[in-house]
């Protein structure tokens, strides 16, 4: 420090001897890119995506008051703190259709909590506690390997991916609970009892899990798993958020999964967790969810014992995720 002080002796004199608009101060220069670095989205791994189902699946069905879903919660918390995201436990009660008192457990993972711009990924974690739409045993409890375990799968993967290459914003996963244990629909009757389904949605919309928590816009993966699924623009979606629609369907159909996304609109029938982050949380979300062309309904599988691993495409998860992926890596 000593050897400096003639330097800064001579350079003062400097300064003082120049013209009056010469700066005072050496300050270095800050080179702004003409064009922001775009991030290399990390590949989707769906053989990892695809272990994430199977082993949800493997705990057996997993309905809100059972064991199975006691340890699936326990086996989902670790999973988003294993990749480092701040990981959150929201608990709350719930009555089913049923008159039951149920403990809902809905799983937060934040990555990047500090970050302004958001975005929300949400998937429901419970499988339905019977097969109401199969033809025997539907007392039963299915196994929800698409109907719940697909969702979730994609995006523990894309927690991974997070950890590995960090996008320009921060992201919300979240697992609901207690989306399945609606009210079955009776006989000829179109009647869902609508508020009997997203139970753990709606209980978190109405307590949010951090105060004014907001998000540029949801994404809700519903019965994403099966082959050659076929994604529609669905009614909900459309009325909410066209916008996060109409970008994530041209994602995918430049990424050459046109014959997935396709830009049908369909009305939805019945409900789902984004209607609830829609209007009672005001996030803009979209809903990816297969609509099976021949019935107007869900994948045939849909409620039955047939939801199980057999059902499950890679082809289809690597679509998903791989979209999922490119629309996060392009944010900001
Ligand atoms: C009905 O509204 C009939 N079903 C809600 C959507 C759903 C059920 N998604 C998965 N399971
Ligand atoms: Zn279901």
């Amino acid at each position: 420090m000593k050897n400096k002080l003639p330097y800064l002796f001579i350079l003062t004199l400097f300064v003082i001897g120049c013209e009056d608009d010469a700066p005072q101060k050496k300050t270095t220069t800050k080179i702004t890119p003409a064009v922001q670095l775009k991030i290399v989205p990390p590949d989707f791994n769906a053989d990892s995506a695809y272990t994430y189902i199977q082993q949800q699946v493997d705990f057996g069905p997993r309905f809100p008051n059972n064991k199975a879903h006691d340890e699936c919660a326990k086996y989902l918390e670790n999973k988003l703190k294993s990749f480092g995201l701040n990981t959150i436990v929201q608990i709350g009660k719930g009555k089913t259709f049923n008159h039951k008192e149920i403990t809902i457990k809905n799983i937060i993972g934040e990555y990047n909590p500090t970050a302004e711009d958001r975005i929300l990924l949400f998937a429901h974690w419970d499988s339905r506690p019977f097969a109401d739409q199969d033809a025997k045993n539907l007392t039963h409890p299915i196994l929800g390997a698409n109907d719940g375990a697909s969702g979730v799968g994609i995006l523990i993967e894309v927690a991974r991916q997070l950890t590995i290459t960090q996008p320009n914003i921060g992201v919300d996963i979240i697992f609901f609970d207690a989306e399945d244990y609606g009210q079955p629909s009776s006989g000829m009757s179109l009647e869902h009892n609508s508020e009997s389904w997203c139970l753990g949605s709606q209980y978190w919309a109405k307590n949010l899990h951090k105060e004014n928590y907001q998000a540029k816009y949801g994404i809700l993966l519903d019965m994403v798993g099966s082959a050659n699924a076929y994604f529609t623009k669905e009614s909900i979606s459309m009325n909410y958020a066209p916008d996060v629609m109409n970008k994530v369907w041209n994602y995918a159909q430049q990424l050459g999964y046109g014959n997935h996304f396709v830009n049908t609109k369909t009305f939805f029938v019945g409900t789902d967790d984004h209607q609830y982050v829609n209007q009672l949380a005001n996030i803009p979300s979209i809903d990816i969810i297969h609509y099976e062309r021949s019935t107007g309904n869900f994948h045939p599988s849909w409620h039955t014992h047939n939801d199980n691993m057999d059902i499950i495409d890679k082809g289809t998860i690597t679509a998903v995720g791989h979209v999922l992926l490119h629309t996060i890596y392009n944010e900001k």
